[in-house]
């Protein structure tokens, strides 16, 4: 594994591995009876909802059923972005982050389900036109959503977990993160775009360990006494993942980690620089039984 392997956020060789078991996300009942269910569905050709679908606090569930694990954002576009101002930056091999980007409102949908697989959590779809990208693949698309903005008293989900995300660091609302079902509230109490990762890594991993493994040159070795060395480059695929969430925006994610040690870490690089895990948004945590 290398340096390449986050600045891809491990998309690109994902698509015939073994999945591992604390990966395995079930879909929660939990408390999603007072909101709306809807299912947003993940093919190769993007994101899609049923049609007619309204703005609204939604339990959603992302399956996936395109043939790459998912690694996609879904974002409210700021009014006056058209599908041609999508176009031109989709197609350019600039690296530099149009002003509109950063303004969408990205929903923080749960991510990363493997194929066949679904995500769940709570999120809110205010109306308006959407886009939906995938970091590793070539797709985006435009979702349109009509109906009301959202009401102000709309309840929150009753959570069991919460984390605010910050420049940079994660901010956690309870010393430890317990394995099994939980919800996780998320939200952006920064001011640019964040989302939150968990990284399955071995026993005795630090931070550390994890930047050696970043900086390493393509076809470096890292010393052996690093944990990490120990792990093939499929291996390093999050077990719980939000997409991008925009400043303000809170989501609800629905997680189910097994007892270990995991990287917990925002990739993200906005709003232009190096992934916000460099700069501090990384840490290593214990999850008990
Ligand atoms: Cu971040």
């Amino acid at each position: 594994m290398n340096r390449r392997t986050l600045l891809n956020v491990s998309a690109a060789a994902l698509a015939s591995i073994a999945i591992p078991s604390s990966g395995r996300i079930r879909i929660l009942a939990q408390d999603t009876a007072a909101f709306p269910e809807l299912i947003v569905t993940l093919t190769d050709d993007g994101f899609s909802v049923p049609e007619g679908t309204t703005s609204g606090r939604y339990a959603v569930s992302v399956v996936n059923e395109s043939s790459m694990p998912s690694h996609s954002s879904l974002g409210l576009l700021p009014k006056g972005v058209d599908l041609a101002m999508v176009e031109e930056v989709m197609a350019s091999d600039s690296e530099d982050v149009p002003q509109w980007i950063l303004d969408t409102k990205w929903v923080g949908l749960p991510d990363w389900g493997f194929p066949g697989e679904t995500r769940t959590g709570i999120v809110d779809l205010p109306p308006g036109t959407y886009l939906g990208f995938s970091a590793s693949e070539s797709w985006f698309n435009i979702i349109e959503i009509g109906g009301e903005p959202i009401p102000g008293d709309t309840p929150e989900p009753e959570a069991t977990l919460s984390v605010e995300l910050i420049e940079m660091a994660f901010t956690w609302g309870q010393d430890a993160v317990p394995s099994g079902p939980q919800r996780l509230r998320v939200l952006n109490a920064g001011t640019t775009l964040h989302d939150i990762q968990f990284y399955p890594v071995p026993d005795g991993t630090t931070t550390d360990h994890a930047m050696e493994m970043f900086m390493l040159d393509e076809g470096g070795t890292p010393a052996p006494e690093n944990p990490m060395s120990a792990m093939s480059e499929d291996e390093f695929v999050p077990a719980a993942a939000t997409s991008i969430i925009a400043p303000g925006v809170t989501s609800w994610l629905d997680i189910d980690l097994a007892p270990g040690t995991y990287l917990v870490m925002c990739p993200l690089p906005f709003p232009s620089g190096p992934p916000h895990a460099f700069l501090g948004m990384m840490e290593v945590i214990t999850v008990g039984t």
